[in-house]
């Protein structure tokens, strides 16, 4: 399943905007649904020089789904049949903040001022609010079991008041919950409610196209400023990247050096993602498809082949592996047999980063 990503941030903030960019402007809003959800290819020029080496009839680059959510933290709560847009929101792996940095007079802004550190703040606040008001939803109703629960089920009651009172604690301190250190198992005593500020968040401050040249300046403020666990902050012009995405490849080259950018804003803009999430890819290759897979870092090779058939993973045999590096110094995956760079691995190998697989299995 592709990952799912929600995109939050004031009104004309440009949400919209670098969601077209990110999706190539391509994507439809599906019917009776107020959100605009699209799905961007993970670009990965590891792929393009695979697909060179192999001449694949198809080549499958990884996805990763973006939704725009036209609306705000706060007016989300207060919209919609019993939170249904925030439910939506809380179902994403990640959020994206789109935080206008740019000064355009035509563009009006909700708080009439442009200051993006005052708007990254009040997102966060808005998190952390809705969190709150989830938590003292829970806390209330653990009262009111406490009363007539039975003495078995007490112990179990008592351990999650006693979490979530912790967790009141920091959030009424406005720490988003992606701050608070938690062990194994009370992570996933919490993973059930999908807390907002617990979620990995990229903050992209959208900057106007007259302070491109200081794009890396200002993206480092605001880093400073504003990331840390779990949270990271990009700067990009949402106009250009907007525009750029739909010219041809060359003209778009052409203009994005002109600019000293070497990368789209979604190839940063997936990668900040990739990485908030510890994420890495795998490659599958041959003459039928070269395909990227993705994984979180850490993965073992029987679970990794599980991301391409359940059956793989149940028949498991071993995997034969090949770093990516490797194969494109070699050239051929024959060569890289001969080499001793083709490497036969077990199930409880951790697969790498551009680690290109085949894995054998038996059913
Ligand atoms: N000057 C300038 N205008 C922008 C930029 N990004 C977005 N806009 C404009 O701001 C307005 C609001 O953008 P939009 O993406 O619709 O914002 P949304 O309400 O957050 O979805 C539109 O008129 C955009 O063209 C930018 O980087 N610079
Ligand atoms: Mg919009």
């Amino acid at each position: 399943m592709a990952l799912s990503i929600g995109i939050i941030g004031l009104s004309q903030s440009g949400r919209t905007t670098i969601f077209q960019a990110a999706t190539g402007g391509g994507a439809a809003s599906r019917p009776g649904e107020a959100a605009h959800v699209g799905i961007a290819k993970v670009p990965d020029a590891r792929i393009d020089k695979l697909c060179g080496m192999f001449k694949p009839q198809k080549t499958t680059f990884a996805e990763v789904k973006y939704m725009d959510l036209g609306a705000s933290v706060k007016s989300l709560a207060q919209s919609g049949v019993g939170g249904e847009a925030l439910r939506e929101l809380s179902n994403m792996d990640e959020l994206i903040n789109v935080v206008r940095a740019f000064e355009d007079d035509s563009v009006p802004h909700p708080q009439l001022t442009v200051n993006a550190g005052r708007d990254i703040e009040a997102m966060n606040l808005e998190l952390t609010f809705s969190d709150l008001a989830i938590l003292e939803r829970r806390l209330g109703r653990i009262e009111q079991s406490l009363k007539s629960a039975k003495a078995l089920e007490r112990p179990k009651f008592l351990a999650e008041q006693e979490l979530l009172g912790r967790l009141k604690a920091e959030l009424e301190k406005d720490v988003p919950l992606r701050d608070v250190a938690l062990d194994a198992d009370e992570e996933k005593a919490i993973s059930g409610y999908q807390f907002l500020s617990a979620k990995p968040l990229l903050i992209v401050v959208n900057i106007g196209e007259e302070d491109l040249s200081r794009a890396v300046e200002l993206e480092k403020e605001f880093s400073g400023k504003f990331s840390g666990k779990g949270c990271r902050v990009i700067a990009m012009c949402g106009k250009l990247e907007a525009e750029l995405a739909t010219m041809d490849d060359e003209s778009a080259a052409e203009f994005r050096s002109d600019y000293g950018l070497s990368e789209t804003g979604l190839a940063r803009t997936v990668r900040a993602s990739y990485e908030l999430l510890d994420l890495i890819s795998f490659f599958t290759v041959g003459p039928d498809e070269v395909r990227a897979w993705s994984i979180t870092a850490g993965t073992p090779a029987q679970q990794a082949a599980g991301k391409i058939h359940s059956d793989i993973e149940r028949g498991f045999i071993r995997a034969e592996v090949v770093a990516y590096e490797d194969l494109i110094r070699l050239g051929t995956m024959a060569e890289a047999k001969k080499q001793g760079v083709l490497r036969l691995e077990g199930k409880t190998y951790i697969v790498k980063d551009g680690d290109i697989a085949h894995f054998l299995f038996n059913i």
